[in-house]
Formats: structure tokens, C-alpha cells, sequence
């Protein structure tokens, strides 16, 4: 991608495997779906969300971190139906820009989406929180949507009307809160599930992920909003950068399966 070879924000991708030696090993993310890989399986049950409906009184800190903009969820969410309970710990989204809007991180048969959130979890039966659960190999389980164009989406826009206060990096703002669940599509039982990594550095090989085959939509204009709303650099700084692009692209996926739950 172009932010990947931006010196400002972070390094491209190309060069992350010198400093992360697990960017170039194996089990890593995003990959592409197609159908030489996929395998159903009737064990693949819809997740529980508990605590997901978060009152407005309740508050989400926003912030731009600088490669993404992320929203740090309550701890009192879980889901469960994975292998163990997962807590929420953030979200946070990755797009393209706005002369190609192809910004989703995963691909289904090559084509891109618009744009992808995902909202992290930690394995909080095993580890005390996500840094202790982030290297682990049955640390973390992510669950991705990806978005694409249609109607004004009114959830989104709980999130993206706050963008205009988290332009520069490390700024931060406070969201009322709302129910998370709205953010994933209605369909939540039919989902991709493989083992993968993170798709930044460092990359560990530690996320289970569940990524829903069903897109979200976000209006023409949300979309945009979110394509041009933030800068990778600080305020201060004399050469703003702005933040596009900010997806890696797929990885070999080996001899690896993608479980599927619907035929
Ligand atoms: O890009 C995020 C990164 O910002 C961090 O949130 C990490 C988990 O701590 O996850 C990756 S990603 O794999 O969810 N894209
Ligand atoms: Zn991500």
C-alpha cells in the first residue's frame, strides 16, 4: 500500500521483517479468501456478545494513534462461543484513500472492500491483559467487518462524527457510549475463522480471527470522511502527512485452511 512506504508514519511493510522477525514468518494476516482454501464447518457457531450494549453515561476514548484511529472499548464486553472468553480491549479501522477506495485488509477472491474495522479482544481467561496476551499464541481474537458503499450509516457516525477532533496524532476525545453490536452486520452467523497475526508490527502470530462474510454499509460521504479525517503527524508538525492507506496486503497463506460456517 502507499502508506507502507510513507518514512513518516510507520516503515513499509517491505521492511518490517528486519526489525520484526515475525512480519516475515508464518501464520501472518491479512490473506485473501478464495475458495481453494476454504473448508466448512458445522462446529462454527455464532459468537455471544455480552455487555456489548454500552450505556451512553458510559464513555469510549477515541484517539489517533498515529497509523489508525482507534477506540478504547470497556472491559465489561466479552464475546463468547470461542475456544475461551475474550475481552474487548479496542477498535479501530483501516482504509484506502480517496482516489482508490479499496481499504479492507482482507480480500474475498482478490477483491478488496472499502475499509475494515476491528475490534480486538484478549483472552482473558488465560492472561491478566492484552500486552501479556499479545505474543501468545491463543492470545487475542479479533473480529473483522468489512465496509462497503450504500446508505448513510447512523452507528458509524457515532464514531466518525468525532473524527474532526482527532486530526493530529495522540489527540484524543471521549465518545458516548453506544451498542457496539450495531458496528457488525445483522448476519452474524455466517464468518470466516483462521489463525493469523497482526497486521502490524510486531506482528506476532497470535489472533484468532473472525471475519464476517457479510459487508457492512457506510454512505459515499462516511466513507470519504474517513479517508481524508487524519494525519499520521503531530499538530505542530511543518509537513502534515496524511493518513491513507493504511492496510497491508495479503500474505501467503501456505498450507493453511480458512474454516467456514456456511456452505
Ligand atoms: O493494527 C492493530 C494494532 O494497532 C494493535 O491494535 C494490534 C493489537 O494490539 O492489532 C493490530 S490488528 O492486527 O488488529 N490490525
Ligand atoms: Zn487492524
Amino acid at each position: 500500500s502507499k502508506w507502507s512506504q510513507l518514512t513518516a508514519c510507520p516503515d513499509g511493510e517491505k521492511a518490517w521483517p528486519k526489525k520484526y522477525p515475525f512480519c516475515g514468518g508464518v501464520f501472518q494476516s491479512p490473506i485473501d479468501f478464495h475458495k481453494d482454501i476454504l473448508q466448512y464447518d458445522s462446529n462454527l457457531l455464532p459468537l455471544e456478545f455480552i455487555g456489548y450494549n454500552v450505556p451512553s453515561t458510559d464513555q469510549f476514548t477515541l484517539t489517533n494513534n498515529g497509523h489508525s484511529v482507534k477506540m478504547y472499548l470497556s472491559p465489561t464486553m466479552c464475546i463468547r462461543n470461542l475456544p475461551f472468553e475474550y475481552t474487548a480491549s479496542q477498535l479501530h479501522l483501516h482504509w484506502g484513500n480517496r482516489n482508490k477506495s479499496e481499504g479492507s485488509e482482507h480480500t474475498v477472491s482478490g477483491k478488496h472492500f472499502a475499509a475494515e474495522l476491528h475490534v480486538v479482544h484478549y483472552n482473558s481467561e488465560k492472561y491478566p491483559d492484552i500486552t501479556a496476551a499479545m505474543d501468545k499464541v491463543d492470545g487475542l481474537a479479533v473480529l473483522a467487518v468489512l465496509l462497503e458503499i450504500g446508505p448513510f450509516n447512523p452507528s458509524y457516525e457515532k464514531i466518525f462524527r468525532h473524527f474532526r477532533n482527532v486530526k493530529y496524532k495522540d489527540q484524543m476525545v471521549q465518545v458516548p457510549g453506544f451498542n457496539i453490536q450495531e458496528l457488525l452486520p445483522d448476519r452474524l452467523d455466517e464468518y470466516y475463522r483462521y489463525e493469523g497475526s497482526l497486521t502490524t508490527p510486531p506482528c506476532y502470530p497470535s489472533v484468532l480471527w473472525t471475519v464476517f462474510r457479510h459487508p457492512v454499509k457506510i454512505s459515499q460521504e462516511q466513507l470519504l470522511a474517513l479517508e481524508t479525517a487524519m494525519y499520521c503527524t503531530e499538530s505542530d508538525d511543518p509537513e502534515p502527512l496524511e493518513m491513507v492507506d493504511n492496510f497491508r496486503n495479503v500474505q501467503e497463506f501456505h498450507e493453511r485452511l480458512v474454516f467456514i460456517s456456511f456452505r
